[in-house]
């Protein structure tokens, strides 16, 4: 029996950098879910009798959602979910599931760093057969619908049982519920070098790695301690909870503080790394080292050849706009291309499709490559374990051999959190307003070369994105880059990423603020960021 049921529309469905993110108490509207789930549906076309991966990071309201998710799947004319186990599926597994099984797509649920909880964050994001997030031109195409929608389809039939792995029928759709990991597992296995990592484990190379009590969990445990013999109990907060623990699941030096004390401390294991809600983030932290997104980045590209799957070496090298320079040194030397996109995985998909990229980046924490369309936290943690192995260095010295080949891109990003919105819209505005007179003045001593508002061509598809961020370049190629978050439930983030590149090896010594102290200084008067906040320092700085 299949329901349809009219409806209105909601007026905030608007998708962000990573699909609809929302309180749980938004989410909970009757109808809200449902609203969303068939403007997704109407909004792609040929699904009839196909696949539909569901999966989300296990947080509150993760299973109730899913139950809407399928019957609606079952009454819009699906062939078949599969769906995790539990209702679990970090984003990469989700995105190696829709590709494996050729998918015609997937929801992915999950609000990733975001808290969670019944008075916290949950999300909603539609993948395509590729695996990758949808590109704009269907979000926009989503929200279009979401102001129009009348009505929903659904299938009156009970719950499925999502804790029992096997195949069940949901009206005339099949569900299988699958094992969350084992596939994902195996593509790993495929990519690296299982066998050198065990036999560096063996060995008594020591490791922690933080689950942050989000869904990558059980990934790591079968993972490092199953398959490459790590330790038990390598991996830590490794039982997913739907509200992680009370944190936020932000692998970064904030709210994995503890993991960085661990790494700085005496008795510090070799390696410390985390991940997020959704397993597509990663932080990487060497005995006494910590390597920031963008460098990881460039570290990873510049060694990935090392492992069995990218022996064959890269096709290309992306990178969000904010994320530093870094990862364009690596390329330029390796003699091959290098693409600048908008912020969001979905501007990576094209030019992964297409063959352009072998790897992408992001100063976020992401990192990924070509085996998903998706970053993808674990295989950055692999990846490194892999370079270790191989290069039998610690992560200390790989980063200074990096710095002295490549030079060093000092990079911080500066969060300015639960700002009004229309201050904060305001502050952006004022901005764009003033860049064309940028260019030749000078802040605070530094000189300004250009100023703009960055916009994007997608190589392949010519689609155009943009006002995707203010960027301000100063004399000697150093940047700041101001932009709004688009993942964020309360109020405005903005976001203002500072980057100095120094080649000289005797100045990579600095603590990082101390070396972006004058442009640090220089953004804030550039933007009017104390007077138009009120705040005198970041909320987050990482
Ligand atoms: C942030 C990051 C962006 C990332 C996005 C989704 O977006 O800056 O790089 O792709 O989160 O990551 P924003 O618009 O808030 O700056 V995840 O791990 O939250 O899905
Ligand atoms: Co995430």
């Amino acid at each position: 029996m299949i329901s349809i049921v009219s409806t209105t529309p909601f007026n905030d469905q608007k998708p962000g950098t990573s699909g609809l993110r929302k309180k749980v108490p938004v989410f909970q509207q009757p109808g809200y879910v449902e609203n969303f789930i068939q403007s997704i549906f109407d909004s792609v076309a040929g699904y009839r009798g196909q696949t539909l991966v569901i999966g989300g990071d296990g947080r509150y309201f993760n299973r109730e959602a899913i139950q809407t998710a399928i019957k609606m799947a079952a009454a819009n004319g699906f062939g078949r979910v599969m769906v995790g186990r539990g209702g679990l599926l970090s984003t990469p597994a989700a995105s190696h599931l829709i590709r494996k099984n050729e998918a015609f797509g997937g929801l992915v649920l999950s609000a990733s760093h975001n808290p969670g909880g019944p008075a916290e964050d949950f999300g909603i994001k539609y993948n395509i057969g590729n695996g990758g997030p949808a590109p704009e031109k269907i979000t926009e195409a989503i929200y279009l619908r979401t102001q129009a929608i009348d009505r929903y389809a659904i299938a009156d039939i009970a719950d499925i049982d999502l804790d029992r792995l096997g195949t069940a029928k949901a009206g005339d759709m099949t569900v299988e519920v699958v094992d969350p990991v084992a596939d994902y597992a195996d593509l790993m296995e495929a990519l690296f070098d299982f066998d050198a990592i065990r036999s560096m484990f063996a060995s008594g190379f020591k490791m922690v790695f933080d689950a942050m009590h989000a869904v990558t969990g059980p990934y790591a445990v079968e993972i490092l301690e199953k398959r490459l013999g790590a330790e038990p109990g390598t991996a830590r907060n490794a039982v997913p909870l739907p509200d992680f623990g009370g944190h936020h699941p932000d692998p970064n030096l904030v709210h994995a503080h503890d993991l960085y004390e661990l790494m700085m401390s005496d008795g510090a294991p070799d390696f410390g790394a985390a991940s997020d809600g959704d397993g597509d983030r990663n932080l990487i932290i060497g005995k006494g080292v910590f390597v920031t997104p963008s460098d990881s980045l460039a570290l990873l590209a510049a060694n990935a050849h090392l492992a069995p799957g990218y022996r064959d070496g890269l096709k290309g090298i992306a990178r969000s706009m904010p994320t530093s320079g870094a990862a364009d040194r690596v390329a330029e030397r390796l003699g091959i291309g290098i693409y600048e996109t908008p912020t969001g995985w979905k501007f990576f998909g094209n030019l992964l499709d297409a063959g352009l990229a072998t790897i992408c980046g992001e100063e976020s924490a992401g990192t990924g490559s070509n085996h998903v369309r998706e970053k993808d936290g674990l295989w950055a943690v692999l990846l490194w374990l892999n370079i270790l192995a191989a290069r039998q260095q610690g992560v200390k010295d790989i980063v200074r051999e990096h710095w002295t080949t490549y030079g060093r891109n000092y990079y911080s990003r500066h969060d300015y959190e639960g700002v009004d919105a229309k201050v904060a819209d305001d502050l952006i505005g004022a901005l764009r307003a003033k860049l064309e007179k940028l260019p030749g003045t000078t802040v605070g001593g530094l000189k300004i070369a250009a100023a703009d508002d960055f916009s994007y061509t997608d190589p392949v598809d010519g689609s155009i994105s943009r006002n995707q961020g203010v960027r301000v370049l100063f004399e000697g190629g150093s940047r700041v880059v101001f932009r709004l978050s688009g993942t964020g439930t309360t109020g405005a983030t903005i976001r203002v990423y500072i980057e100095r590149f120094e080649p000289d090896p005797a100045g990579h010594g600095a603590e990082t603020q101390e070396a972006l102290r004058d442009l640090i200084a220089a953004a804030g008067e550039i933007a009017g960021i104390a007077e138009r906040t009120g705040m005198k320092v970041p909320s987050v700085i990482t």
